[in-house]
């Protein structure tokens, strides 16, 4: 029996590989020196794509494949897949939500703790020497018991939101309507609102053309000078340049981002701050999460191929 012909975008942990191999005919986009050509080559016999969340599938990749039925994407966000070339085919699109929840949003409280309390900064001061030769490390800023804002409350917003009820936090959330599971936290309808009634600023919500930059320069001024950023969604969601100005310029007291634009290289005005968190976009970075991740991908492609339901489709 043939086995199924898939197209892998990239890389994936080897535990997710093998299995993949023994029971697809795998095609590595990622590993194809001339794409054009190889997509020409392979692309006719292509039923299914595994992706990444941060590479998803473009209109030419998905052109190239007119078998295509399926597109199983390792991680929560899906922006990277173009959903109205997947609409004008008929493609599915399956993600993996849930299982990564708790670390993207555990991640989300270490970096806000690591910003306000200059956790980096101190461990290299106290690693250095500086604390025998300069003393104690400056003080810093409180977090707890402070305004927080979370603009997107879905999954990971509400796993952050209710973490952050542990550090004694004042909490409001921003979202398209109301959540009735938010209880007595404030909802505020507009980003700018919310940054202006806010301390720390969470950016939880999924990436899609209407959140593009939703984090301009004026909700960066609604936050204010003694304010903080909290980024654990995608780069598009922030107007970087906004912010490094706002950063530069000390109209923003920090921030802290797992996702960058142009990932994984940084803006160089980035990395001359001293008031930015810089993470490796590694919030569901954990051997727990990647596991149940590689999972659900594989789960999603096995329950295409065997005719059954697919278990987190994401488009109808
Ligand atoms: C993954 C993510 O790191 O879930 C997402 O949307 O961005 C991350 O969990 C990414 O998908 C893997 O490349």
């Amino acid at each position: 029996m043939t086995k199924p012909q898939i197209l892998q975008m990239g890389a994936l942990p080897e535990w997710d590989e093998t299995p993949l191999n023994d029971t697809y005919e795998v095609h590595r986009y990622f590993d194809a020196t001339d794409k054009a050509s190889f997509l020409a080559q392979v692309g006719p016999g292509i039923q299914a794509i595994a992706t990444r969340g941060d590479l998803g599938a473009s209109d030419d990749v998905i052109a190239a494949c007119p078998a295509l039925k399926v597109i199983s994407v390792y991680g929560v966000g899906y922006d990277a897949v173009d959903l109205a070339a997947c609409e004008a085919r008929g493609i599915a699109v399956t993600n993996t939500p849930d299982v990564l929840t708790d670390d993207c949003a555990d991640l989300a409280l270490g970096m806000w703790l690591a910003l306000s309390r200059g956790i980096v900064a101190a461990e290299a001061w106290a690693r250095s020497g500086d604390w025998a030769r300069k003393g104690g490390f400056p003080l810093q800023h409180r977090a707890c018991a402070k305004r927080a804002g979370v603009l997107g409350l879905g999954r990971i917003g509400m796993a952050v939101a209710q973490r952050l009820e542990g550090f004694g936090m004042q909490i409001s959330y921003t979202t398209r309507t109301p959540r009735a599971e938010a209880g007595s936290w404030q909802y505020i309808p507009d980003a700018k609102q919310l940054a202006a009634q806010s301390d720390v600023l969470f950016v939880t919500l999924a990436a899609t053309p209407q959140t593009h930059h939703i984090v301009d320069a004026d909700v960066l001024q609604a936050l204010g000078a003694e304010g903080l950023l909290i980024n654990i969604s995608r780069a598009q969601n922030i107007d970087e340049r906004a912010l490094l100005d706002a950063l530069e310029q000390g109209r923003l007291r920090g921030a802290a981002l797992d996702v960058l634009e142009g990932e994984p290289a940084l803006d160089p005005r980035f990395t001359r701050l001293s008031n930015v968190l810089l993470q490796p976009h590694h919030a569901s970075g954990t051997f727990e999460t990647r596991r149940a991740m590689g999972q659900l991908l594989r789960d999603n492609l096995a329950a295409h191929f065997a005719g059954r339901p697919l278990l987190t489709q994401v488009n109808t």
